[in-house]
C-alpha cells in the first residue's frame, strides 16, 4: 500500500484567479469575489480573494462590509460579484487536463482532485515530481492559471502538501521524508482538525504534530471518540490508507436564498424551503433530469455552513418526493440547531436523463 504515488491538486484562489484570467488588469490589484445577498447594498460574504487582498485580512466567509473596510486604503481594490457559471466552465476545462495525467482520477470539488499516478510514474518519486511539474505547466499554458500540487504516498500527505507552498506550489514528500516533513507542522495543518479539537489539544500543551507522537491511541480515542482519535493518531504519523476512487464531476442543481430575516423557526423556514423546492423542480423538469440525492444547506448567522443530504432508493423527478425529503432534512437540521439561519439552500444531485440514459457525469 505505501508504495503508491498520489497527487492532490488544488487551484490557487480559484474564483478570484478565474476573474484575473479574463481581465489581466486585475492581477496587480486586491480582488475579492463577493456573494451579494438580496438584503441590499453590501450585505453578503466574500467567496474568496486573491493573495493581494489576503494581505489585508480579506478571506473566504467574511462579510463584504468587513472586506471593504479592511481595503479602504486601497483605492484600486476590486469587488466582483460571483459568476458561478463561468467558474464551472473553467473548472471543467481544468479537470479535463488533470484527468489526462491520472491512472485513477477522483474529483473532489470544482477546484481540486486526487490522482493516483503509481503506474504512470512507475513508483518513482523523481518521475512523479517531473509529471507534477508537467501538469502545472500544462495548466498554466492552457488555462493561464496557477495551481498547487502535493505529491506523496497517500491522500492525506498530498492534501497537506498541496497547501504547504501555496500559491503555485509543488511539494514532494517521499516516504523517507514523511516524519521530517510533519515535524515542522502545527496540528491545525492536519485536514479536518478544527478549532475545537485544536484548543482541546492545546490544553495539554499539544500544538505541533510532533507533540501528538507522545500520545497513545487510547488516550486520543477516549478524548475524541474512536474514529477521530484513530484518525489523529495515524495522521500524526503520516499514515492514511484511503484509496483514490474514480469519481467524475457530476451535474447538480442548487438554489439558495437569503432569508428576509435570520431565523430558526420551523414554519418560516419550511415556507421558504418549499418555495426553493418548486424552483429546483422547475429546473430539473426543464432540463429533463431526474435526481437521486437531495441536500439542504444552512448558512448560519455567523456564516458557518451546515449541510445535510439524503439519497433516495430510486432516481425521481417527483416534486412531492423532493418536498418530503427536504422537509425531513429540515427537521433533522433544526434538531440541535442553536444559531439562527441566514441563508437556506436546496440541492439535487446524482442527476440522470429522464429518458433513462444513465448518469450524466461530464458536467456540473
Ligand atoms: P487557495 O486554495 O487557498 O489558494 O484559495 P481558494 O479560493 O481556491 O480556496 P479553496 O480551495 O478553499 O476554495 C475554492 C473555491 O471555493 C474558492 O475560490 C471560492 C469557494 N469558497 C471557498 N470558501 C468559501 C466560502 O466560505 N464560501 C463560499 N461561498 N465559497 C467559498
Ligand atoms: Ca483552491
Ligand atoms: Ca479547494
Amino acid at each position: 500500500m505505501e508504495n503508491r504515488v498520489i497527487f492532490h491538486i488544488d487551484f490557487d484562489y480559484f474564483y478570484a484567479q478565474c476573474e484575473e484570467i479574463r481581465n489581466s488588469k486585475l492581477k496587480t490589484k486586491p480582488v475579492a469575489v463577493c456573494i451579494f445577498s438580496d438584503r441590499g447594498e453590501d450585505s453578503g460574504a466574500i467567496a474568496t480573494a486573491n493573495y493581494k487582498a489576503r494581505e489585508y485580512g480579506v478571506k473566504s466567509g467574511i462579510p463584504i462590509k468587513f472586506a471593504k473596510s479592511r481595503l479602504k486604503d486601497r483605492k484600486d481594490a476590486v469587488f466582483i460579484p460571483a459568476d458561478f457559471e463561468y467558474y464551472s466552465k473553467i473548472s471543467i476545462s481544468g479537470m479535463e487536463i488533470i484527468k489526462s495525467f491520472a491512472d485513477i482520477f477522483e474529483y473532489v470539488g470544482r477546484d481540486e482532485a486526487y490522482l493516483d499516478v503509481t503506474v504512470k510514474t512507475n513508483h518513482n518519486f523523481e518521475t512523479a515530481r517531473h509529471v507534477a511539474q508537467q501538469l502545472k505547466n500544462e495548466i498554466r499554458k492552457k488555462l493561464k492559471m496557477t495551481c498547487s500540487i502535493g505529491v506523496s504516498p497517500n491522500k492525506l500527505l498530498s492534501k497537506i502538501g498541496s497547501d504547504f507552498e501555496k500559491p503555485d506550489g509543488l511539494t514532494v514528500i517521499k516516504p523517507d521524508y514523511i516524519s521530517e516533513f510533519l515535524s515542522q507542522l502545527d496540528i491545525r495543518n492536519i485536514p479536518g482538525i478544527g478549532k475545537k479539537t485544536e484548543s482541546i489539544l492545546a490544553e495539554s500543551n499539544c500544538k505541533k504534530i510532533n507533540d501528538l507522537l507522545n500520545m497513545d491511541v487510547f488516550e486520543l480515542n477516549s478524548r475524541f471518540g474512536r474514529k477521530t482519535g484513530t484518525y489523529i493518531y495515524n495522521a500524526a504519523r503520516g499514515i492514511d490508507l484511503e484509496l483514490v476512487k474514480e469519481k467524475q464531476p457530476s451535474l447538480q442543481y442548487s438554489k439558495i436564498t437569503t432569508l428576509k430575516e435570520n431565523s430558526k423557526n420551523y414554519e418560516f423556514l419550511s415556507t421558504n424551503l418549499l418555495n426553493l423546492c418548486k424552483q429546483i423542480h422547475d429546473i430539473s423538469i426543464k432540463n429533463n433530469k431526474t435526481f437521486r440525492t437531495v441536500s439542504i444547506q444552512f448558512v448560519n448567522e455567523d456564516l458557518t455552513i451546515k449541510t445535510k443530504s439524503r439519497t433516495l432508493k430510486k432516481s425521481t423527478n417527483n416534486l412531492g418526493e423532493l418536498e418530503k425529503t427536504s422537509m425531513q432534512l429540515l427537521i433533522d437540521s433544526l434538531n440541535e440547531q442553536e444559531l439562527l439561519v441566514r441563508r437556506l439552500g436546496v440541492r439535487i444531485s446524482e442527476l440522470s436523463d429522464l429518458e433513462g440514459q444513465g448518469d450524466i457525469t461530464s458536467y456540473f
